[in-house]
């Protein structure tokens, strides 16, 4: 049966393992034989959301593929927090990169599964939004053009958190990071999805931690075909994004609830499925609880940059027809 998005009235939450559902429909998380792929013990801050899209993310690849899986990772926050040698949290054969090769890395990986004849063993590679949209991103289109057989995972917390909280070219407009301009300008940048897209690979999509269900389909997805595939997952960073660390999953949907971070899938560069809002919010509510962003609202408000933010927001949502036709 086609996938079916799980409605919030069935849950009550979009985020964690809903055991009153069918079997088929509830969540890798719910099931206690979940591979648990980032375990215990690592050392992310308190409400990471990279390390909760990482868990989430790799479990389902897990859980698709029988438990065989090799991950390559950049490095960032999601490779130092997680394998402090000589330690390690991840349950899965794992390989630190460098910060800038992580695709080609994988790349070599499934190249030598494929000479051994190990087609059932399959690949994916993570990194952060600076790992993937600047210091990896030649490799990352390589990948893509050759059609390499691996699903690459961008975690995107919008900056170079790892050393400080650096601006990256996935870094919003307006957004105050420890580089030293004020905020991001607006009209730069990369949209690494629609760039991926432009590659025409078997698949790309978006997706947040503020919805479960959805990324786990995603990755599901993503598995179920062969070649390059891109996964791009919209992850709070309480340090760097300064709101509080229990409010991750709320910031997160607030940010695909204004129409800043458009969640779709594509299919060879043609959209496929668009996750609507489902109850559409100014971008002021997504901007307020962050300090990123404290300054656009004192020592006085600064009504025309949130009105140039919201327009972007206004252009998401038209381009990806983010609202539900209201009878
Ligand atoms: C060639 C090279 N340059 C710089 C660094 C230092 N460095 C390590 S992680 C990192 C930032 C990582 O940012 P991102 O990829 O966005 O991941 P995040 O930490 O935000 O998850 C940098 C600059 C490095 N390891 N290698
Ligand atoms: S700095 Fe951000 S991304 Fe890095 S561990 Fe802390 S919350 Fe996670």
């Amino acid at each position: 049966m086609a996938y079916q998005p799980v409605k919030y009235y069935q849950t009550g939450t979009f985020t964690v393992g809903n055991r009153l559902l069918p079997p088929d429909a509830r969540s890798v998380q719910s099931s206690a034989r979940r591979s648990n792929a980032l375990n215990s013990g690592h050392r992310a801050c308190q409400g990471c959301g990279e390390a909760l899209g990482a868990r989430y993310a790799i479990d389902a690849a897990m859980e698709a593929t029988g438990n065989r899986l090799i991950a390559a990772n950049a490095t960032g926050c999601l490779e130092v927090f997680s394998t402090p040698y000589p330690e390690t949290s991840w349950q899965v054969p794992w390989i630190h990169s460098l910060f800038g090769n992580a695709p080609a890395v994988a790349t070599g990986i499934a190249a030598a599964l494929k000479a051994k004849g190990r087609t059932n063993v399959r690949v994916v590679a993570q990194g952060g939004d600076g790992g993937t949209t600047d210091i990896g991103f030649g490799c990352l289109s390589g990948m893509f053009e050759r059609n390499d057989d691996v699903l690459y995972i961008c975690y995107d917390n919008e900056a170079y958190m790892n050393t400080g909280v650096q601006r990256s070219s996935a870094t919003p407009p307006a957004a105050r990071t420890a580089t030293p301009v004020e905020g991001n300008p607006f009209n730069e940048g990369k949209n690494l999805p629609a760039i991926a897209m432009a590659h025409g690979i078997p698949y790309v999509a978006t997706a947040t931690i503020a919805d479960l269900h959805d990324l786990e389909h995603k990755v599901r997805r993503a598995m179920q075909l062969c070649g390059a595939r891109y996964l791009h997952v919209l992850v709070s960073c309480p340090l760097g994004w300064g709101h509080a660390s229990d409010a991750s999953v709320r910031i997160a949907r607030l940010a695909k609830e204004s129409g800043l971070f458009p969640v779709f899938e594509a299919e060879r560069g043609e959209v496929t499925s668009v996750s609507k809002i489902r109850r559409r919010v100014p971008v002021e509510d997504y901007l307020r609880p962050q300090k990123r962003f404290a300054h656009l609202f004192a020592p006085k408000l600064r009504a025309e940059v949130i009105a140039a933010i919201q327009q972007i927001a206004d252009r998401n949502i038209r381009k990806f027809g983010l609202e539900e036709a209201r009878p």
